[in-house]
């Protein structure tokens, strides 16, 4: 604990860090209040949010469509379980088959969930249509990804802080560096039922990869008879400056799995929208989850895809990003910086030192709340409402202290 938290700040950090398991190790800041770009912490400051909760705070903070009804709906009716319909769950499944162009959609709550329901239907096709001998189902994914949490997604990440001493690794699963098509295309075999991708990887630092490979991995796809599926949970509903990221390239993906904003930030939502001849092998009672499909769920994110829409945030996500883009190509002028990456408000600087964190420790104390990652890179994700002055004003408290950095 650095002299300079407050008594107030002290006392949040201590007792969490005295009751709660340490599996994270936060800036040392303790938020009391949110509402579009901002956030308070427990002394009363301000901070512009540049993390949006990694992006699922597309919407801004208590977004008031979307805190409304939560609310009107948790006063008629929060959960049933899956045993009986609800009159909220339609609107939304509905709402996201429209939006992504998919037939059908399986509503889930958090992330890593929505991975392994994309994950076991890829498998699942791979034995009912594909014909893969069963048990025998290989998913290609890429170096450097992240998919969540779970024992058989760590099992596939090539970061050790995520897989380490949680093995055995579920089998099943080829990496392949990420952004080399012709890689990807060499691993495709008989028994390869799909391919996991995230369309830009957020965790690793925003790595964009070239234009031509998406295309080219659908391409491969479509030749091997494998699935598409594309993990939009940190990229999709706006973030890149399109609905979904795969759009800026032309992929479209057999299975897309969301999560984050598809709620704003308001309560765990997540799915897996896809073909039909996939999502239908699902049959009763081979998946399911108690709170998935829910119609506080169903209501919240109703509104939040709503508000996406209504308040273009997509189109703005574009603007602001390509302004923010250039200005902090422009005026980051210091040699510790490396490389400033983006698309849309999806932005990251990499500084050629191991000194991110300490950025970011700076960054707080100017007013910008933003997260390191790989220990060289800080990721920039403000809400997709931010004004235009605002913008600018965070961009001004920035670069001075990466200039420093
Ligand atoms: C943590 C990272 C980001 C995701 C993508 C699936 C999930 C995530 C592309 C799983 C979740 C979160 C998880 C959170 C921090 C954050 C994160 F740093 F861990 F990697 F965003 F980059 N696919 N990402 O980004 O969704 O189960 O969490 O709802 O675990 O520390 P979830």
């Amino acid at each position: 604990m650095t002299d300079t938290a407050t008594r107030a700040t002290r006392d949040y950090i201590e007792q969490a860090e005295r009751f709660g398991a340490r599996n994270y190790a936060p800036v040392e800041v303790v938020i009391t209040r949110g509402e579009g770009c901002f956030l308070w912490d427990v002394e009363g400051r301000r901070y512009y949010d540049f993390l949006s909760a990694y992006s699922a705070v597309n919407q801004g903070h208590c977004h008031p469509r979307i805190v409304q009804a939560l609310v009107e709906q948790a006063q008629r009716l929060t959960l049933t379980s899956r045993a009986f319909h609800n009159d909220r769950m339609g609107d939304m499944l509905e709402k996201i088959a429209e939006l992504t162009g998919f037939q059908r959609v399986l509503p889930m709550n958090t992330g890593a969930e929505a991975v392994e329901t994309a994950i076991k239907a890829m498998r699942r096709w791979g034995y009912l249509v594909k014909g893969v001998p069963d048990g025998k189902a290989e998913i290609i994914v890429a170096e450097d990804n992240f998919h969540g949490r779970t024992t058989t997604i760590v099992g596939f990440s090539s970061d050790p802080d995520a897989y380490a001493h949680f093995g055995p690794p579920t089998p099943g699963f080829v990496r392949v560096p990420y952004g080399d098509a012709a890689a990807l295309e060499a691993a495709l075999g008989p028994n390869t039922v799909g391919v996991l991708l995230e369309p830009i990887q957020g965790e690793a630092g925003v790595i964009i990869p070239p234009d031509d490979y998406l295309p080219r991995v659908r391409a491969a796809c479509t030749r091997a008879r494998a699935l598409l599926c594309l993990d939009e949970i940190q990229t999709g509903l706006g973030r890149t400056g399109k609905m979904f990221a795969y759009e800026h390239v032309g992929a479209c993906p057999d299975l897309l799995v969301l999560g984050k904003a598809l709620s704003g930030g308001v309560y765990p939502v997540s799915c897996v929208a896809g073909l039909s001849e996939v999502m239908e092998l699902f049959t009763p009672g081979t998946h399911g989850s108690t709170y998935g499909g829910n119609p506080l769920a169903a209501a919240v994110a109703t509104a939040a895809l709503e508000v996406l829409v209504d308040e273009g945030l997509p189109e703005r996500a574009a603007r602001l990003g390509a302004h923010a883009l250039a200005r902090l190509r422009a005026e980051l002028t210091s040699p510790g910086v490396r490389e400033v990456r983006g698309r849309g408000l999806m932005l990251a600087v990499e500084l050629k030192a191991p000194a991110a964190k300490q950025a970011v420790r700076a960054l707080k104390d100017a007013g910008v709340l933003a997260k390191d990652t790989h220990k060289t890179t800080i990721r920039f994700a403000p809400a997709l409402v931010i004004d235009d002055e605002d913008l600018d004003r965070a961009l001004d408290l920035i670069v001075p202290v990466l200039n420093r950095a």
